[in-house]
C-alpha cells in the first residue's frame, strides 16, 4: 500500500480528490487532514472511511507537532490542498492566507525533507501569474505576477517547493490549475453561489460589467490531472492543469440562468472586486505532452451535472449556508476541539 497524506482533504477539490483516488487507486492509503475551517466540511467525506483505505484526521498544517506524528507512520507521498482559496476573503484580510498558505507549506516540506517521502505535489493555481489581456496564455514559464493576498500567498509556496527541491532534493513538484467547478464546492465561489441563490430565489451578484474572463475545468479533470503528477511528475517540474475554456463570468452566468431556466433580471450588478484579474487562461500542453493527461469533461455537460447536482443535494447546501455544517463533526466525533476556526 501507497500511504499519502491528503491535506486539505474535507474542503472542495480535497474531497473530490480523495473519493477519485479510491475509486481509481486501490493500492492507495488515504490519510486525510484537515482542520476544518469554515471551508472545510466532514460531509464531503461521508462513508469514505468503510473502504478500508481511508482515515480522517483533523489538524492544522502549520501544527509541526500533529504533522510530524503522520509522517513517523511512513507516507510514500504528500499531496497539499489545505489553504484558504478565497480571493474576496483576502482582500478584507490576508493572516490566515500568509499562514496557511505559506507557513504551513513550509511546514509540511519541512516534515518532508526530514523524514523522506518518494513525492510531494503543492497544488497551486494559475492567479500566481497576474492577468492576461485579451491575447495568450500561462505557459509554465511565464513570470509570477500575482495581484492578490491569496494569489501572493500561493506564489510564495511554490517558490518554498522549488528551494526545497534545488537545496535539499525533496521530490517536490507544483500544479497550477485553473477554475475548478463540481460538487461539494463551497457557495461563496462564484459557480455554487449564484446555482443556490438562484434556487433560493435570489438575485445573483455579478461583479463590474461582467467581462471578465476564467478558464473552467471540471474537478474531476483537475484530480485525474493530479494522480498523473504523483505516479509520473517530474520532481522539480511545474505543470499547468487546464481545459481550453474561456467565458466571460456574464457568459457563465448565463449559461447558469438558461440551466434554471431563468432570465438576465435576476442578475443583480455590485461593485467590482478591488483589483480584480481581468482574464486568466492556461496552456496545458506539457500536461498533454509529457504525461499523456487530457481533460474529459465537455463544459456544457459539466455545468449541467454539477447544476443538477445542487439542485439534488440541496440539504447539503443548505446546511453550509445555515451554517449547520458546523455542527456536523460534533455529531459523528463527540467534540469540536482541535484547530480550526
Ligand atoms: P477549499 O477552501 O474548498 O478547501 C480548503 C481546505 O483546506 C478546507 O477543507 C480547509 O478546512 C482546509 N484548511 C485550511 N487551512 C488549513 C490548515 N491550516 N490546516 C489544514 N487544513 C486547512 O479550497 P479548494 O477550492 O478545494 O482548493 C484546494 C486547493 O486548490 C487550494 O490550495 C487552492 O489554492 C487550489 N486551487 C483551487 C482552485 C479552485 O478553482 N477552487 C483552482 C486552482 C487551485
Ligand atoms: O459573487 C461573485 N460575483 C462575481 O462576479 C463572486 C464570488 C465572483 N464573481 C466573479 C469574480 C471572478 O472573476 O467570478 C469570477 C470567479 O470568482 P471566484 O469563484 O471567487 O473565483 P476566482 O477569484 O477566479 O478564484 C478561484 O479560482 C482560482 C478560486 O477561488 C481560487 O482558489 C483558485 O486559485
Amino acid at each position: 500500500m501507497k500511504r499519502l497524506l491528503v491535506t486539505g482533504a474535507a474542503g472542495f477539490i480535497g474531497s473530490n480528490f480523495v473519493r477519485r483516488v479510491l475509486e481509481q487507486q486501490t493500492d492507495w492509503y488515504v490519510i486525510g487532514l484537515d482542520a476544518l475551517t469554515y471551508a472545510g466540511n466532514p460531509a464531503n467525506l461521508e462513508n469514505l472511511a468503510d473502504t478500508g483505505r481511508f482515515e480522517f484526521v483533523r489538524g492544522d498544517i502549520c501544527d509541526e507537532q500533529t504533522v510530524s506524528d503522520l509522517f513517523e507512520v511512513g507516507l510514500w507521498g504528500v499531496i497539499n490542498f489545505a489553504a484558504e482559496s478565497h480571493v474576496d476573503r483576502s482582500i478584507h484580510g490576508g493572516a490566515a492566507f500568509v499562514r496557511t498558505n505559506v507557513v504551513g507549506v513550509q511546514v509540511l516540506l519541512e516534515l518532508s525533507r526530514l523524514h523522506g517521502v518518494d513525492r510531494f505535489v503543492q497544488v497551486s493555481t494559475d492567479e500566481v501569474y497576474g492577468s492576461l489581456g485579451a491575447e495568450g496564455s500561462f505557459t509554465e514559464v511565464s513570470p509570477l505576477a500575482p495581484n492578490s493576498p491569496y494569489s501572493a500567498s500561493k506564489a510564495a509556496a511554490d517558490l518554498l517547493v522549488r528551494a526545497y527541491h534545488h537545496t535539499h532534493g525533496v521530490p517536490a513538484m507544483v500544479t497550477r490549475c485553473s477554475n475548478n467547478y463540481g460538487p461539494y464546492q463551497f457557495p461563496e465561489k462564484v459557480i455554487p453561489l449564484f446555482v443556490t441563490n438562484l434556487l433560493e430565489g435570489r438575485k445573483v451578484p455579478l461583479y463590474g460589467d461582467g467581462s471578465n474572463v476564467r478558464d473552467w475545468i471540471h474537478v474531476q479533470d483537475h484530480c485525474d490531472a493530479l494522480i498523473r503528477v504523483l505516479q509520473d511528475g517530474q520532481p522539480g517540474e511545474i505543470y499547468n492543469i487546464g481545459a481550453d475554456n474561456e467565458l466571460s463570468n456574464l457568459e457563465l452566468t448565463c449559461a447558469i440562468l438558461r440551466q434554471l431556466k431563468q432570465n438576465e433580471s435576476m442578475i443583480q450588478r455590485v461593485k467590482d472586486r478591488p483589483g480584480h484579474d481581468w482574464r486568466y487562461a492556461i496552456d496545458a500542453g506539457k500536461m498533454r505532452c509529457e504525461l499523456g493527461w487530457s481533460p474529459q469533461v465537455d463544459f456544457e455537460q459539466g455545468l449541467a451535472q454539477t447544476v443538477q447536482w445542487y439542485v439534488d443535494n440541496k440539504p447539503w447546501w443548505q446546511a453550509v449556508k445555515s451554517g449547520e455544517y458546523r455542527n456536523y463533526y460534533q455529531r459523528q466525533y463527540g467534540t469540536r476541539e482541535g484547530a480550526g476556526s
